[in-house]
């Protein structure tokens, strides 16, 4: 890309940004997602990191000042000026403040994955300060406490892993990964007409998910939120899956904070075990010898989702993925399946291109989004892969250069879906310029 291009870029990425900011923390995007969501602010705050370092650590304060006294950050933090109807499922029905532990603020009741520890250790080494060590003293015991909620919490498999209870806690909502462990909710799509769907008054509901999905989606948190969102009868809940993106993100984090313990004066001994120890889970319960996959568990089944999905990618972010999975993991990428190449003919899709059931339009079924492609470059980078790393950073960034900040983008013609001026896709892309 021309300097000219990449300076153009970047300052359509820094408005976005701007124009996202809302007093503490940045909104994904004005129209379709008001308030805070938690994986979103750890994207968001690796590129405010290369503009605004103070904006950076302020997204993130604000997101683990909501954190729940089990250590749980939960998925959406909800800004009280609002009017009650901008978003829906909104504050009413997650009723979190009745719950044993929820914060003052209103939030929702799950999580989502947990990349956070990595992106403080990315804001910290991008703009190192004596502030910077300060925010970090302030983190490190409630990332610690995440990772304690997740490892010791969600381990219902018994296994090593943590585990999602609710689609959404993927941030891949209706990823085809879903499609098997979601056919068991008991759901008709006529329970959607009790509510009104924000969504689709802003995005073309053939982009979104379906209202069965949104259907079982409501389900489930009904469920949860009937045990005041209490982990101790897990077993009970209607979706138990291990995610790979998940689990990935879990394991990086431990190696995230040995970094950072070195930073705040603690042991990061402890840390690396923890770090190890995921990963060896990871392999032993996720990674499939015989197509050479990782795919989620689905704990009702006990066994692994037939859909291979870039969710299968993931796991190339853990610097110690044994070389034996690093293999088969560049093997399904440079497959026609997700065609990574040195020089990408297109996009980085969300779904095996050669599956009956990909979807270009819809959502996470198909089209292009940033944020996973920009962890998967890190992972090839991690991974000693300059020449796959490059080709998808310039994938990665043509594709915001011709279409504009969007939320996602179709696989094939690259044109911009969803929300026109996202901040992660933003913040990301800021970073990978840098
Ligand atoms: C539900 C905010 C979030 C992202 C998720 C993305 C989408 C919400 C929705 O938007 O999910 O949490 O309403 O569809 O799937 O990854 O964090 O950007």
């Amino acid at each position: 890309m021309s300097a000219e291009r990449a300076a153009l870029l970047r300052r359509l990425a820094v408005t976005t940004l701007q124009a996202n900011w809302e007093h503490d923390h940045t909104v994904p995007s004005r129209t379709l997602y008001p308030h805070q969501w938690s994986w979103d602010s750890a994207f968001i705050a690796v590129g405010l990191a290369h503009v605004r370092p103070d904006r950076a650590w302020r997204e993130l304060r604000t997101l683990f000042s909501a954190q729940w006294a089990d250590g749980r950050v939960p998925h959406i933090v909800f800004n009280p000026a609002l009017p009650v109807g901008t978003y829906f499922p909104g504050p009413v029905f997650w009723d979190s403040s009745r719950a044993a532990g929820a914060p003052a603020a209103a939030t929702s009741g799950i999580v989502q994955p947990p990349v956070h520890a990595a992106a403080a250790w990315l804001v910290h080494r991008r703009a190192p300060s004596e502030a910077s060590v300060q925010a970090l003293r302030w983190l490190y015991p409630r990332l610690v406490a995440q990772q304690r909620y997740l490892t010791r919490r969600r381990d219902v498999g018994g296994g090593g892993l943590a585990c999602i209870v609710h689609p959404w806690e993927s941030g891949v909502d209706n990823s085809p990964a879903w499609d098997g462990p979601l056919a068991g909710v008991p759901a008709e799509a006529a329970v959607m007409r009790a509510y009104r769907r924000h969504d689709i008054a802003h995005a073309a509901a053939a982009h979104r998910p379906t209202d069965l999905d949104y259907a079982r989606y409501v389900a489930i948190v009904a469920a949860y939120r009937a045990v005041g969102y209490r982990d101790d009868r897990l077993a009970e809940q209607p979706f138990l899956v291990e995610c790979p993106l998940v689990n990935a993100a879990l394991g990086v984090a431990e190696h995230a904070l040995a970094r950072i313990a070195g930073v705040v004066g603690a042991d990061p001994g402890p840390h690396r075990d923890r770090a190890a120890r995921i990963t060896e889970a990871l392999v032993a319960r996720l990674f499939d010898p015989a197509t050479g996959t990782f795919r989620p568990r689905d704990l009702r089944t006990d066994r692994l989702v037939p859909a291979r999905t870039v969710l299968g990618l993931i796991p190339l972010i853990l610097p110690d993925l044994p070389a034996r999975q690093v293999g088969a993991v560049l093997a399904e990428a440079c497959s026609p399946r997700f065609g990574l190449a040195a020089r990408m003919d297109r996009p980085l899709p969300t779904h095996d291109r050669t599956a009956p059931d990909f979807e270009p339009l819809r959502y996470w079924r198909g089209p292009s989004w940033v944020n996973i492609a920009w962890l998967l470059w890190r992972g090839l980078r991690t991974h000693h892969r300059p020449d796959l790393a490059a080709g998808l950073r310039e994938s990665m960034c043509d594709l915001v250069a011709r279409g504009g900040c969007h939320e996602y983008f179709h696989p094939d013609t690259g044109a911009g879906l969803g929300s026109p001026a996202f901040s992660w896709t933003a913040a990301l892309v800021l970073d990978a310029l840098a």
